[in-house]
C-alpha cells in the first residue's frame, strides 16, 4: 500500500535542486498544446498524483533536470468544463507573477479527480449530477462556495509558493524567515490588493487564508514565530509546512513535512500513506469514524526505527481534519485520525482538509508554548468592552480578517502596537480563540501531510494535489 519512492522525497529533491539554475520552467506547450486525452481530465494535477489508485502515467523526461519554478502541481490542461487551461506565460523562479497574468482567462488548473466508488459510482455520468454542477459552476463567485475556480487558483499559488520554498530551505535559516518567505510569496501570487469583496470589511478578496505553521520536531501544529524569536533550522530538525491561500473566501489548506535527516524518512512515508488513505477513502456517504479507522490503520502499520530504537508510528489521536467554510477554516465537521463511533456522513458538496499526523511519541498533543494563532468567533456578539486596547484590536480584527485565523505577525505588520493586553482580553471574553502550539512528549518527532478535497455532485476533487505530494 505504501508508495516505495514516496515520503520526504520531493521535498528532499526539492532542497537537493537548490544548486540548479533556477530557470528550467515547465513547458507551456504542453500545458496546452492539445495533446491532452481524456486522462489529462482525470489525471488533473495528478501526474504526481502517486499512489491514490490511479494508474499512474509515465511522465515525460524532457529535460534532465527535474523542474523547477512552476507548476509544481503539473497543471491540468483542460477545466472542468472542457475549456482548456492555458498559461500565456511561464512563472520564473522565485515566483513573482500573479496567477492571473499566467491563466488570463479566469480557468485556473483542475486539482486531481477521483471518480466515486460503490453507491456512488453513478454520478460519474449522471445526466442530473452533470447538469446541477454545470449550473452550480455559473454562480457567481462571490456568493456561491460552488464556483470552483477561486479555490483552484489558490490551491495553484500554493504548489507554486511550496515549491519554491522547499527548494530553498537551508539549515541555519530563522523560522520567521521561513514562514516569511512563504506568506511573502502567497501574497504576491494572490495579488493582495486591499480589496473585500461584496460583503465589505471582513471579507478580503484573496490573500493568506491562515498562519503559516512551522511547527517543529514534536510540535505537531499552530506554531508560527512572534516577535522576538530568534529559533533557527536545524539540519535534523522534523519541519511541518502549514499554509493556506484564500480567494473569496474559498480556502486550500494544505501542509507537508521535510527533513534534512533520512533517519525520519519512514515516518514521513506512513503520514504521506496515511494523509492519501484518507483522501482516497473519502467521499459522499462515508461516515468520519470510518474514515479515521482506515487512516489509524495505514498510519499505525508502519514502524520507525530513530537512533537503534523501533517506534510503531501512532496516529495522533486528539488532532483531526475537518470542514472549510467560506472564510471559515474549520467548519462544522471533524475527521478523526483514530478509529471512533462518529456516525458523521460527509456530503455532496462539502470541502474537506483531510489532514494526518503521526508521531514516534504518545501519538496525543497537549498545548505547549506562547500562542501565536487566534481567530475571532464566528458569532461576535458579546458584552461591551471595557478595555479600551480590546475595542481598538477587535476593530482592526474585524476589518483585515473578519473570521479568517491571524497571528501576532499579521497585526505587527499592520502597525499595531501594545496589543496583547487587548488581544487577551478578547480571549478571555470568549469573542477571539487562542489556538496555542499543539506538542506531544518531548524527544518525539511529529509529522503531517494535508489536502484540500471537493465532494463534487460527479467526483472528488483533490485540488491541492501536486507533484510533490
Ligand atoms: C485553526 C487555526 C488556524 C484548524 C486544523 C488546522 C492548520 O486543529 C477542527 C478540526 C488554522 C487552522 C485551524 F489558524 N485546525 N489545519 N491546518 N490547523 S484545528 C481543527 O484547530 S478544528 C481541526
Ligand atoms: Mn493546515
Ligand atoms: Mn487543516
Amino acid at each position: 500500500m505504501s508508495e516505495p519512492s514516496s515520503a520526504q522525497e520531493a521535498p528532499l529533491a526539492a532542497v537537493e535542486a537548490i544548486a540548479e539554475p533556477a530557470t528550467v520552467q515547465p513547458d507551456l506547450e504542453q500545458a496546452g498544446s492539445g495533446d491532452e486525452s481524456e486522462d489529462d481530465v482525470a489525471g488533473a494535477g495528478g501526474g504526481g498524483a502517486e499512489g491514490v489508485g490511479e494508474k499512474k502515467k509515465k511522465k515525460k523526461k524532457k529535460s534532465k533536470k527535474k523542474k523547477s519554478g512552476s507548476a509544481a502541481g503539473a497543471a491540468a490542461p483542460i477545466s472542468a468544463n472542457g475549456e482548456h487551461v492555458k498559461p500565456v506565460q511561464q512563472q520564473t523562479s522565485p515566483p513573482s507573477i500573479p496567477l492571473s497574468k499566467i491563466y488570463v482567462n479566469g480557468q485556473f488548473p483542475v486539482g486531481e479527480i477521483c471518480e466515486y466508488k460503490d453507491d456512488n459510482a453513478y454520478r460519474t455520468t449522471s445526466e442530473e449530477m452533470r447538469h446541477k454542477e454545470l449550473l452550480l459552476m455559473q454562480e457567481d463567485p462571490n456568493e456561491s462556495a460552488f464556483n470552483y475556480n477561486s479555490i483552484r487558483r489558490a490551491a495553484e499559488v500554493h504548489r507554486q509558493v511550496r515549491q519554491h520554498v522547499a527548494a530553498n530551505l537551508k539549515p541555519g535559516m530563522s523560522m520567521t524567515s521561513i514562514a516569511e518567505m512563504v506568506e511573502d510569496n502567497v501574497r504576491n501570487l494572490v495579488e493582495v490588493d486591499g480589496t473585500y469583496t461584496s460583503r465589505g470589511p471582513g471579507y478580503p478578496r484573496s490573500g493568506i487564508g491562515f498562519p503559516t505553521g512551522v511547527s517543529l520536531n514534536h510540535c505537531a501544529a499552530h506554531y508560527t514565530p512572534n516577535a522576538g524569536d530568534t529559533r533557527t533550522l536545524g539540519a535534523s530538525d522534523v519541519l511541518k509546512i502549514d499554509f493556506g491561500v484564500q480567494v473569496n473566501g474559498r480556502i486550500v489548506d494544505s501542509a507537508f513535512t521535510v527533513s534534512m535527516d533520512h533517519k525520519y524518512d519512514r515516518l514521513l512515508e506512513a503520514v504521506k500513506d496515511a494523509t492519501n488513505t484518507g483522501v482516497r477513502e473519502a467521499g459522499i456517504d462515508v461516515r468520519v469514524g470510518d474514515l479515521g479507522a482506515a487512516i489509524q490503520e495505514v498510519m499505525e502499520s508502519y514502524e520507525v526505527e530513530v537512533d537503534g530504537k523501533t517506534h510503531q508510528v501512532r496516529s495522533i489521536r486528539n488532532l483531526s481534519g475537518h470542514t472549510i467554510h467560506p472564510y471559515s477554516i474549520h467548519g462544522t465537521k471533524s475527521v478523526p485520525i483514530v478509529k471512533t463511533a462518529d456516525q458523521t456522513k460527509m456530503e455532496e458538496g462539502d470541502y474537506f482538509a483531510i489532514e494526518t499526523f503521526g508521531s514516534t511519541g504518545r501519538g496525543e498533543v497537549h498545548d505547549e508554548g506562547e500562542t501565536s494563532h487566534y481567530a475571532r468567533m464566528a458569532d461576535a456578539s458579546h458584552r461591551p468592552l471595557r478595555l479600551a486596547s480590546a475595542k481598538k484590536i477587535l476593530a482592526t480584527i474585524n476589518r483585515e480578517f473578519g473570521t479568517l485565523p491571524f497571528c501576532r505577525r499579521y497585526l505587527d505588520r499592520l502597525g499595531e502596537q501594545n496589543y496583547l493586553l487587548g488581544l487577551r482580553d478578547l480571549v478571555k471574553e470568549g469573542i477571539v480563540q487562542a489556538y496555542p502550539p499543539l506538542s506531544d512528549v518531548k524527544g518525539c518527532m511529529t509529522a503531517q501531510f494535508e489536502h484540500t478535497i471537493i465532494l463534487r455532485p460527479t467526483c472528488k476533487e483533490v485540488v491541492s494535489r501536486g507533484d510533490d505530494y
